[in-house]
């Protein structure tokens, strides 16, 4: 290293350079973080742990402990080598505060073959420095314990220093920062759901990894200890614990070539959906990509292969399909990759093409000879493909049914419909209601002119259970796809969407959101460009009436009702609202439907899709869980745009 690399005055102008680097992140957070929303801040935390992660998979580290503190500081402690403390060459400052202050600098440092950088996160120690109000690195190495401290945005407001000693076998990295309420504006309160979530996806996905989470906010400390011997197995166990397998262990393969590594666990239930999830260093590759296809080619292949072999298919012309051979699986795909690529509208799908032989292959080898060895388990997976492709053939018969009816009377409404007598979609608003009582509300209360009515009677059928026949048999769906006028499946045209907004209206209560989540089901699966093109909405009615007097006020939310309170004094009328049934057709107009006044939520497809991860235990078979769920999560719309 130069001399005068170490000289105060060189230093000093490193470190204004250094500083201009983290004051572009501070002026375009976007760039690093791509929301400085409720998501961007958990970025932070997962930004912080990756790193911790690193050091676990580079093979020095088994533990992380990770703890949602008091004012929402975050704290990720690892039992790894400890960052270095030593000068850095480049920078002639230590190592530690380099990581910490040089934009993109911390890859160079790590040890690991597998950093998760590239996809969604990686940007950096030094950017979650620069987006806090404070950050502090202690360091325990070499018998000796070091301390440095950040503020304002990764000023140095405490060089690394050592601080104490410690016994020579303690050796890790404590990070504890505070996010900047200046960058975060929304929100700076992490949602302990989201953290647990994710945590417990990496302990999955890192069986040799012990993971600790406290979150020490509220009176009660919440602790939990999430440690998977069983890695991906145990994951789609988890995934399937509410459901009845076909068979019981889950199907494990592993393999590699090279550095990259490819392993698969799977499962069957006995339902009729397909969940693969899919990660590539330990990034959840939402969009798919190269190692999904090469693992669904090689199932389809397979499966195929072993049933013609076995004389399970008949005709030489029977063949079973992915959809076929997909039915009801329960499936985690995650590879390892030292230089992965990443494609896609959200940059969640795997691009490396070396990536489908290479899983392909290894897939192939190992499930193939799992059927040789296990001729009874072969069985089950071959024969739920078979009732799977006889379904796939009578619905497609059924769906030619609608489609042909739908093509003769077109003009033919469902006759629940109180159709509106606009003729401009783009105006159009369709109000889903629940329960014939506040349909009839809606009805008298609506402006005719834009607004259609189309009450359904109870509980719409739950498409998740059900097959795609028996789905397009059901009256309640086969109104909702008439109305809707676009036709499902390869008819759909999103251009013949006679309303450009689909509104769902139930009651605030469990009921309620137990029909708002079946409706999005049905939504998300048949529907998915309508969610995509913003047209579904969630209805707000108020869940109070407050009567002073004269002047009459509605509370949409506990909180409101208590402020109405406090302002109107002790002397009040109150009713709460059980149901939309209560509310006469004018105050229905009044509080709920007039663009005027009412509030939508709209549904995005990360809502919906997330309530899809959901469904399958929302659906399942036990009911304990189900009602639970919904009893804590009755909002669930809780992240939906206000419009
Ligand atoms: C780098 O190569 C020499 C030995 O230490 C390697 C390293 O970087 N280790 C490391 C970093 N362990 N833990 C971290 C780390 C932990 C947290 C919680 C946060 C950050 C930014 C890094």
């Amino acid at each position: 290293m130069a001399e005068e690399n170490r000289d105060n005055y060189s230093y000093t102008s490193k470190d204004i350079q250094v500083l201009e680097g983290l004051e572009a992140v501070r002026k375009r957070p976007g760039m690093y973080i791509a929301t400085t929303s409720s998501k961007g801040l958990h970025h932070l935390v997962w930004e912080i742990v990756d790193n911790a992660i690193d050091e676990a998979l580079a093979g020095y580290c088994d533990r992380i402990v990770i703890k949602i503190l008091k004012g929402d500081v975050i704290e990720v402690t690892d039992n790894g080598r400890g960052m270095p403390v030593g000068i850095h060459e480049k920078t002639g400052i230590s190592t530690v505060e380099t990581i910490f202050t040089v934009l993109h600098a911390g890859g160079k440092f790590g040890g690991g073959a597998y950093k998760v950088s590239g996809g969604l996160h990686g940007v950096g120690a030094s950017v979650v420095n620069a987006l806090s109000e404070w950050l502090e690195v202690e360091v325990k190495i070499g018998g000796k314990k070091y301390f440095c401290r950040f503020a304002n945005g990764g000023h140095v407001e405490q060089k690394l220093k050592q601080v104490g000693e410690c016994s020579e076998h303690e050796h890790g990295t404590t990070v504890r920062f505070k996010a900047d309420p200046l960058i975060f504006d929304e929100t700076t309160v992490y949602d302990y759901n989201i953290i647990h979530d994710r945590i417990r996806e990496l302990a999955f996905l890192n069986p040799f990894l012990v993971i600790d989470l406290y979150d020490e906010r509220g009176d009660e400390v919440k602790k939990v200890t999430f440690e998977y011997e069983g890695g991906i197995s145990e994951y789609v166990s988890f995934l399937n614990k509410d459901k009845k397998v076909l068979f019981e262990d889950p199907i494990y393969v592993k393999g590699n070539e090279g550095d990259i590594v490819c392993e698969v666990a799977l499962q069957y239930n006995d339902g009729y959906n397909s969940n693969v999830y899919s990660f590539c260093n330990n990034v959840n590759t939402g969009e798919g990509g190269t190692h999904e296809e090469g693992f669904r080619n090689s199932l389809t292949r397979v499966i195929n292969n072993y049933a013609k072999a076995n004389n399970m298919l008949k005709k030489d012309e029977d063949v079973l399909t992915g959809d076929d051979v997909r039915e009801g699986i329960t499936a985690i795909i995650s590879v390892r990759h030292p230089d992965p690529q990443y494609e896609g509208q959200t940059k969640t799908k795997l691009g490396n093409s070396e990536v489908r032989r290479i899983m392909s292959s290894i897939f192939s080898e190992q499930f193939e000879r799992y059927l040789m060895e296990n001729p009874d388990v072969a069985k089950i997976i071959v024969n739920k493909g078979i009732t799977a492709s006889k379904a796939r053939i009578a619905a497609k018969k059924a769906r030619e049914t609608v489609r042909s009816k739908n093509g003769l009377e077109f003009s033919s409404m469902p006759d629940k419909l109180t159709d509106c007598s606009g003729r401009d979609p783009e105006l159009n608003e369709i109000y889903i209601v629940e329960g014939d009582s506040a349909g009839g509300s809606a009805k008298e209360g609506r402006d005719p002119k834009h607004q259609a009515i189309l009450p359904l009677r109870g509980k719409i059928l739950n498409v998740e259970k059900a097959r795609l026949h028996q789905i397009l048999d059901n009256n309640e769906i086969k109104s909702m796809i008439t109305a809707f006028g676009t036709g499902i499946g390869e008819n759909f045209d999103i251009s013949k969407l006679r309303y450009h907004k689909i509104v769902i209206m139930t009651d605030a209560d469990v009921d309620g959101a137990h029909i708002r989540i079946l409706l999005l089901t049905f939504f998300y699966r048949f529907f998915k460009e309508i969610i995509e093109g913003g047209y579904v909405y969630v209805a707000q009615p108020p869940l109070y009436r407050v009567q002073r007097g004269n002047s009459i006020r509605y509370a949409y939310t506990d909180n409101q009702l208590e402020e109405i309170k406090k302002e109107f004094g002790d002397r009040v009328s109150l009713q709460r609202y059980k149901g939309l049934g209560e509310m006469d057709p004018s105050q229905l107009w009044e509080t709920t439907m007039n663009p005027n006044n009412r509030t939508l939520l709209q549904v995005n497809i990360d809502s919906a899709m997330e309530a899809d991860k959901y469904f399958s235990m929302l659906m399942g078979d036990e009911v304990e869980p189900r009602k639970n769920y919904i009893m804590e999560n009755a909002q669930f719309v809780r992240n939906l745009d206000i419009v």
